[in-house]
């Protein structure tokens, strides 16, 4: 078994910078070492390296910020995570801001059509040109993948593959309310802090498992956004928002993906070394080692 680090040094789809030296800390605190003593043999080649456009050749479309680059560089993530999947390799992407989803998961969905999709996170990244306020595309890979939405031409190459019955969250407490109405109209299963609290991890993975999953037979892509932990736990994030996972539910999530054994893909997004103090830092950087390693097997017995 071959895990395939994907270093992602980019923050275009959102405004704080920072984000892109979250691959950079993730790999120097050792996480390729980590998996290489769970029993993967692990490939990295290194952080890629994106081309950049300057501002003046990138304005915005509609209100859509570094539309041009997001494209490009999630088009070459697509193609890099869609190589090592079809050579039978487990790619985890490190981010980097959560635009790139757009291309791990489009990149998942080429070498294995029948993928469903667990997003953890505070919040649903399903906005569309329409209803983004902020217009920053970390906020709308989803709508891109399931196609909904106006179409702009600089994202043909997004291929609406994602069916809203194969996507699931987890986590959630600021959608919105374009976004909640999206996911109302779409029918798209989603499990907020609410049934978190009221039902407790350990049945919410199971429901998410049985609504996306039902056979347990189809192959899985895990995007964590670690803001979907608790500000407590993952200070270092660009949009924290409280009442968020305890560092046990967010590692649960990863052990439970794990033992399906049907895992295919990982991305851990939006650590963004240049927010918190330093051991806001430090403490960031390791949960996001620690969640990698639980999706990857680590057990705790
Ligand atoms: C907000 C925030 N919904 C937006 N989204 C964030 O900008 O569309 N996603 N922070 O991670
Ligand atoms: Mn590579
Ligand atoms: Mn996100
Ligand atoms: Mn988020």
């Amino acid at each position: 078994k071959t895990a395939a680090i994907v270093g992602c040094p980019f923050m275009g789809g959102q405004g704080k910078p920072g984000v892109d030296k979250g691959p950079i800390h993730l790999v120097e605190a050792g996480l390729t070492d980590q998996l290489t003593e769970l029993g993967w043999k692990v490939k990295f080649d290194g952080h890629h390296q994106f081309e950049s456009i300057d501002a003046a050749s990138d304005p915005p479309i509609g209100i859509l910020k570094n539309p041009r680059l997001v494209s490009r560089v999630c088009e070459s993530v697509s193609k890099v995570v869609g190589g090592h999947a079809k050579a039978g390799e487990l790619p985890v992407t490190l981010g980097g801001d959560h635009s790139l989803a757009m291309g791990t998961i489009s990149g998942t969905l080429s070498a294995h059509p029948d993928a469903c999709v667990i997003w953890i996170d505070a919040h649903a990244d399903i906005n569309t040109p329409e209803t983004t306020d902020s217009g920053n595309i970390h906020g709308m890979p989803v709508s891109f993948l399931l196609g909904i939405g106006s179409k702009i031409p600089e994202f043909a190459w997004v291929k609406p593959l994602l069916k809203a019955e194969r996507l699931v969250y987890i986590g959630l407490r600021d959608v919105d309310a374009g976004e909640k109405r999206i996911l109302r109209e779409n029918k798209i299963k989603a499990f907020s802090m609410h049934e978190v609290d009221k039902y407790g991890i350990g049945k919410v993975v199971e429901m998410a498992l049985d609504h996306v999953n039902p056979k347990r037979a189809l192959p899985i892509h895990l995007s964590f956004d670690v803001d979907a932990l608790d500000p407590t736990v993952t200070p270092s994030t660009g949009t924290p928002v409280r009442g968020g996972l305890t560092f046990r539910e967010g590692h649960y999530i990863c052990e439970a993906i794990y033992e399906t054994g049907l895992l295919v893909a990982l991305d851990i997004m939006e650590v963004n070394p240049s927010l918190a103090d330093p051991e806001g830092v430090k403490a960031t950087v390791a949960v996001g080692c620690s969640l990698a390693r639980a999706a990857l097997g680590e057990t705790l017995l």
